[in-house]
């Protein structure tokens, strides 16, 4: 169990004395790419979003192991254009940074005009418009030094530097090629970070799969030439140190010195289920980093990452667990609640206790607009997801329920509907690459009003139930396999989420989510 479930709230927002342990992952469910800073005591972490609107979340915390999510950097959409993004599309891996006052975001948006720069000097008040980039390439990262900042990212398949403007983004001095990597496939994700006189430059190889890896190289001249450390890579878990270990695919990662001096690295990696198959898309870890005078960092002793970690925290600032259950009872939806693509947010109203999705005829396979549908994220293996729904207005071929959902051709619904002959059912269906397939219909007595929805996930399935009986009682439907929605199978840079949702050919009904309850088991 995780420390931050065990602590009474009391000790919420205390500084707590550390402790030989804590779990990895430290943001579970879609949180790749993460990138950290520090300012003061506290510490800073922004991750990658894809085709996600708001874009980009960003994290505080005092202790690395503790992670608040404060917000998104891209909140509006002269920040983020997400047009025909998918889950290959939009924001990649970003980069925070701080300097003389000055909160950087860097990123790349492929389905838009690639790398930009969005800045503030108070991330709760918001961020500026993009400033774009001419040196090309993804996972762009900025390193400021002597009033001077340098961009590094990765174009034609190896890693550049300039020296830009970060705030009009206007390059100075021309792109230079500092360095190929060890010769894995894809050298990305370089971060330059100065220390003993060197500067030290991280990237990934290998690709985001199971080869992925973090290597090193060195210079005392940021231009190059850079020496790679022998004993690449500093991390990796495509190593027989890591064969059986449920985390996979670690890399991508950034380092950060604490102000107790101690080093740390964060990465990204995934946990498999149902054999070689992960699901929740690529989250974000934490390793300690031993970094002595002059030597190359050392990532957890061995260059591998554990689910329990035993080795001391700094000292420990729990924030308050998210609560299961959602009732709506204010007039927003939190941050945990995404889109998909750039969202027509006239149709979402939180108010009088529930949550109002009006309905358009854009149906959840459509690759182009957005659809009527918010999703979190699904960050436990193993969790319980219900839902109270409400059509109203609805006619023949109104939608309205939950998702299961990792992209346009891969998700489970379970959804009220009313049939042509003016009866409302409850459909299980499957929709997985070319087959649609319909499960189950269940007529609903008349005279019922709302109808529970629940999802129960688990390593290999998920099983579907309902209720009629305002949530006393629960049937069982069907059960189906994790596996068909694993990003192995249905692709992406993304994870599985859970959505809420409803379509109607004539747009004029709307579904009425009475609460939302996501209990990880
Ligand atoms: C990201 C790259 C990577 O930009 O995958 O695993 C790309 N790392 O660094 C998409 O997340």
């Amino acid at each position: 169990m995780n420390i931050k479930h065990i602590l009474i709230p009391a000790l919420l927002s205390c500084n707590i004395p550390g402790v030989q342990a804590y779990e990895n992952p430290v943001i579970p469910g879609f949180h790749p790419d993460p990138s950290v800073v520090s300012v003061g005591d506290d510490f800073y972490l922004v991750t990658s979003s894809f085709c996600y609107f708001p874009g980009v979340p960003i994290f505080k915390s005092k202790d690395l192991v503790n992670w608040d999510q404060i917000g998104h950097v891209l909140d509006r959409p002269s920040q983020l254009n997400l047009k025909d993004a998918g889950v290959w599309g939009g924001i990649y891996a970003p980069t925070i940074r701080y300097n003389d006052g000055r909160f950087y975001m860097v990123t790349t948006n492929v389905t838009d005009k690639g790398n930009f720069i969005v800045h503030t000097t108070d991330p709760a008040k918001g961020w500026s418009d993009p400033v774009w980039l001419e040196q090309g390439g993804i996972d762009p990262s900025l390193y400021f030094e002597d009033g001077k900042c340098y961009l590094v990212s990765n174009p034609d398949v190896g890693i550049s530097i300039c020296e830009i403007d970060p705030i009009t983004g206007q390059q100075l001095t021309e792109s230079r090629r500092i360095w190929e990597g060890t010769g894995g496939r894809h050298p990305e994700a370089p971060h330059i970070y100065k220390k003993d006189g060197y500067y030290y430059l991280l990237c990934a190889e290998g690709g985001t799969e199971m080869g992925h890896s973090v290597t090193i190289a060195r210079s005392r001249n940021i231009l190059g030439p850079y020496t790679p450390n022998p004993s690449n890579p500093i991390l990796t878990h495509f190593c027989k140190d890591a064969q059986s270990n449920p985390i996979q695919g670690t890399g991508h990662a950034d380092l950060i010195q604490a102000p107790d001096g101690s080093w740390w690295a964060v990465c990204l990696a995934f946990r498999q289920q149902d054999g070689a198959h992960h699901l929740l898309g690529r989250e974000t870890y934490l390793a300690p980093v031993r970094w002595d005078e002059n030597a190359w960092p050392v990532v957890n002793g061995n260059g591998t990452i554990q689910l329990s970690m035993d080795v001391p925290t700094l000292p420990l600032s729990p924030v308050a667990p998210a609560a299961p259950r959602d009732d709506f009872d204010g007039n927003s939806l939190g941050y945990d609640w995404v889109w998909l693509r750039n969202p027509h947010t006239e149709n979402f109203s939180v108010a009088d206790g529930a949550l109002t999705i009006k309905a358009t005829p854009v149906i959840l396979d459509d690759h182009k607009d957005s659809p009527s549908m918010v999703l979190r994220r699904q960050e436990h293996i193993d969790f319980t997801a219900t839902a109270s729904i409400d059509l109203q207005n609805d006619g023949p071929g109104t939608e309205g329920g939950m998702t299961v959902w990792a992209n346009e051709s891969h998700h489970y619904d379970l959804f009220v509907t009313r049939t042509a002959d003016g009866s409302r059912e409850i459909v299980l269906r499957y929709r997985l690459s070319s087959l649609t397939h319909i499960e189950k219909t269940i007529p609903i007595p008349a005279g019922v009003k709302d109808v529970e929805l629940r999802i129960c996930g688990s390593p290999s399935s998920y099983k579907f139930y309902y209720s009629t009986s305002g949530g006393k009682n629960f049937d069982y439907i069907a059960t189906m396999n994790t596996r068909f929605l694993s990003t192995e199978t249905a692709g992406g840079f993304t994870g599985t989420f859970l959505g809420l949702y409803t379509t109607d050919p004539t747009g004029k009904a709307s579904a009425r989510f009475d609460y939302f309850e996501y209990k990880p088991e």
